[in-house]
């Protein structure tokens, strides 16, 4: 094994393996390693075929002309997608993207039937949407844990030729061949499902208001974006120590949005998404001393990006709450806001997730609102159609059922 210098100026081994040695490998390595949240992946898979039918004869001491006894083949194993509430991103699915189920196995003699394959099941998160890439269609949509949608059926195991002898045939040779597994290129969007969403620019205190209200812990700071990824929390409305929990709902802590996001400004709009299914929008703006902006012109900035993403989402029912209460000295721009909420017949909340001033007043109002709107879209029975497959998908490389074979004659048949 000779030596060489790698681009660092370093003294390698030649071999493929020495390339781990390159710091830049690393630094990739680690980079990906330090991506956890993934919302869009591309992802091939395959079903199992199916074994083939077996031609076979008894042949037996004292049993002169036996019969047929080729076995059938095995079926393929199916390739399923299930909802699991302990994911929230795909990130699964970024460096593994092929996934085959196994083949069944092939008829054996004595009418013996090959093994299936094993099925698949892959776990997405909760919210999950499956379009098919080929054709755009949207196959399945996630939205309750443990929903289970088989995206690739296995092909059937073929028959041997046993089932072929007749009165007036009784030494088949014909067998099927086992059919093909589905295959499907699949595209996963993950869409993260919440009854409310936070928005507003970056340092209003989304953050600090989800883990006041709930046990999620982003990171919390005083600089913008400090939230690079969307979050979850669970609240609960009425709950109090010793007592029956209540009304709960979901919170969705997005990354600050500013002007321009839309062509790509700050973080972009690209996490808008996440809020796209949520049932109420709250719009956090801070009117305390820290910010210099008018609180009035940053609500119709961030409505105008929300309405540059999609119309539907700047129709969402909408609250408006002020933040930072506690560092508010002067009250000026807390009331314009309030005047102009109230002309726009908004609702209005002033908070302090801080000293928890109007907390727990604003988790109620946004309990009562989720109430008055309608639920989440409901979700299909779990697994009605599971078995029978995905109706209506074009699939690819689908085997011909019935694929009848003869084998031909032996001498010792
Ligand atoms: N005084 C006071 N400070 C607050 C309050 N809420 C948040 N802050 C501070 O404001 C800063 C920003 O808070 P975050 O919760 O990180 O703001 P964010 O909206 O999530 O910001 P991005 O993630 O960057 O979009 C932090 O230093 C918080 O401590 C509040 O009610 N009162
Ligand atoms: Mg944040």
């Amino acid at each position: 094994m000779g030596f060489t210098t790698n681009p660092l100026g370093r003294t390698v081994p030649k071999s493929p393996r020495c390339y781990l040695n390159f710091r830049p490998c690393r630094i990739l390595l680690n980079r990906a390693q330090t991506t956890v949240f993934v919302d869009e992946a591309k992802i091939y898979v395959k079903a199992g075929n199916g074994g083939n039918g077996c031609v076979a004869f008894r042949r037996e001491k004292y049993v002169p002309r036996g019969g047929p006894s080729g076995g059938d083949g095995g079926a393929g194993g199916s390739i399923y997608l299930e909802a699991n509430p302990h994911d929230n991103t795909l990130l699964r699915f970024r460096f593994n993207r092929e996934f085959r189920a196994a083949r069944g196995r092939h008829g054996e003699g004595s009418n013996r039937t090959g093994h299936s394959g094993e099925d698949l099941i892959l776990p997405v998160p909760v919210g999950t949407i499956v379009i098919d890439e080929e054709t755009g269609e949207q196959l399945v949509d996630f939205t309750a844990p443990g929903h289970r949608r088989q995206v690739a059926r296995g092909g059937r195991g073929g028959r041997g030729n046993q089932h072929f002898a007749k009165p007036w045939h009784q030494a088949p040779r014909e067998f099927e061949e086992g059919q093909l597994g589905e295959e499907r290129h699949l595209r996963l969007e993950l869409k993260l499902l919440a009854d409310v969403g936070l928005v507003g620019f970056p340092n209003v205190g989304k953050s600090t208001l989800i883990s006041r209200i709930s046990a999620a812990r982003p990171k919390i700071a005083d600089y913008p974006f400090t939230t690079l990824e969307p979050g979850l929390g669970v609240v609960s409305a009425d709950g109090a120590p010793g007592r029956n929990i209540g009304r709960t709902f979901v919170v969705a802590d997005l990354p600050g949005l500013i002007e321009g996001a839309h062509t790509g400004a700050g973080l972009g709009t690209r996490f808008l998404r996440h809020i796209e299914r949520t049932r109420l929008v709250a719009h956090l703006i801070d009117t305390s001393d820290a910010s210099d902006r008018d609180p009035v012109r940053d609500f119709e900035t961030i409505q105008g990006e929300l309405a540059a993403f999609s119309a539907a989402l700047a129709a969402k029912p909408m609250l408006v709450v002020a933040t930072k209460l506690d560092a508010t000295t002067d009250r000026a721009r807390l009331e314009s806001l309030r005047a102009f909420c109230a002309s726009r017949q908004l609702e209005f909340y002033a908070i302090s997730a801080v000293t928890g001033e109007g907390v727990a007043h604003l988790v109620r109002a946004l309990a009562d609102a989720l109430d008055r709107l309608a639920p989440l879209a409901s979700v299909e029975p779990a697994d009605a159609r599971s078995e029978s497959g995905i109706a209506g998908g074009a699939v690819a490389g689908m085997g011909t059922t019935g694929d009848r074979r003869v084998a031909p004659r032996t001498e010792d048949r």
